[in-house]
């Protein structure tokens, strides 16, 4: 071996091994979330060294073989090694295995994927996902069979010779028009998808609003009670108990709702009004298929109709313990892995008896409350004075 190869073997072990070593201080923190002795890093690093060593070996395996070649030419018997019919034989194992683990692929992790969705715009973001990958996923396999197949096919072999074939006009043209129609057919799919779920026209006429803010970091959920109509909110009137700052001196926001979970009623459409606090976060229901992100100072929109309750949910997984959750899906900070919240979808009965158990966030506490901040007792917390003044 060179010096030049001992040297780059040298350097990418190291850098395996020096970052491995780094993020493994990492594990222990996620608790159960990473499997025991030295979790997901060492398994990292267990399966980067293999692939250094078959490497390393691979190319002591050549260096043996032209050892060999060049003995036999010393010792007046050449023997060649059909280097061209190996390497061409490795192509068809690459594609016979390749497309084992694809196939394998699709199997065991297509298998993980998240149950159909139990919304109705997420119907036809599956429809547009599934039509996506089986589209790619009839190229890659066509495109791989041809690839290594010819490279199989078209070995060199004892008097052939290649065949000068510079341009095909038809063949230009066949391989820019069809990916282009493909393409544009997908786009198209995907803008008017986008169009129905967002676009305010194309909403039912008195949907079910519910506001969430995101914040460093937790979620705040406010539903706007029995009038109907959330209270306006001023990010100057956050303190500590009045954590989204809604102005309790308007009417409407008196018989507004802070619940610690978001609870929806089955069938019913939902806008959500969403918003942020600090930093822009992403409110994502993936079982939903709801996303969109939250930006401080700008609200932004999601509607959709959950058509399953999460008991049926529960029922067609076979998972009792299944659960929609809100996600904050943009990295926001050190504990964003932890902003998480309940989303619960309840039969139309189940769901009013949900509201009418929910009290006010106007309690004679919070009265109390606003008005010993308001004489200066309890004031600004230091941590929202700051979060006010950087809004
Ligand atoms: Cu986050």
């Amino acid at each position: 071996m060179s010096l030049r190869n001992k040297l780059c073997s040298l350097l990418a072990l190291t850098l395996v091994l020096f970052s491995s070593n780094l993020l493994a201080v990492q594990p222990g923190e996620f608790g159960d979330t990473v499997s025991e002795g030295g979790g997901v890093w060492l398994t990292v690093l267990f399966w980067t060294v293999i692939i250094v060593l078959i490497g390393q070996g691979l190319v002591i395996l050549g260096r043996v073989l032209q050892v060999y070649e060049l003995s036999t030419e010393a010792a007046g018997t050449k023997k060649r090694i059909p280097w061209n019919a190996i390497n061409a034989s490795l192509f068809l194992i690459m594609l016979v295995v390749g497309l084992y683990f694809t196939f394998w692929e699709v199997k065991v992790h297509g298998a993980l994927t998240l149950p159909a969705a139990p919304s109705e715009h997420g119907k036809n973001w599956d429809a547009m996902f599934t039509a996506t990958l089986i589209i790619t996923m009839f190229v890659f396999v066509v495109t791989h069979i041809l690839l290594l197949g010819f490279a199989f096919k078209y070995r060199k072999k004892k008097g052939s010779k290649a065949f000068f074939y510079p341009h095909n006009d038809r063949l230009e043209i066949i391989w820019t028009s069809v990916p282009a129609v493909v393409l544009t057919l997908l786009v198209v799919f995907g803008y008017v998808n986008w169009n129905r779920m967002t676009n305010p026209a194309k909403q039912a006429e008195d949907p079910i609003v519910v506001e969430v803010v995101g914040r460093q970091f937790n979620w705040l959920v406010r539903y706007p009670g029995s009038d109907g109509e959330l209270g306006p909110r001023d990010y100057k009137l956050i303190t500590s108990a009045n954590t989204l700052g809604v102005d309790f001196t308007t009417q409407t926001s008196h018989d507004d709702l802070m619940p610690t979970e978001i609870v929806l009623p089955v069938g019913k459409p939902v806008k959500l009004i969403l918003g942020s606090l600090d930093v822009i976060h992403s409110a994502y229901i993936p079982t939903l298929r709801v996303q969109m992100n939250t930006v401080p100072g700008m609200p932004t929109f999601f509607y959709f109709t959950p058509t399953m309750t999460t008991d049926e949910m529960r029922a067609k997984t076979g998972n009792p313990e299944f659960e929609h959750l809100l996600y904050c899906n943009k990295i926001c900070g050190t504990a964003h892995y932890n902003m998480a919240i309940k989303v619960r979808i309840l039969s139309e009965p189940d769901y009013q008896q949900w509201l009418r158990e929910q009290q006010p966030v106007y309690s004679d506490d919070m009265k109390e409350q606003l008005q010993s901040a308001q004489s200066g007792e309890v004031g600004i917390s230091p941590e929202n004075k700051s979060l006010a003044l950087n809004y």
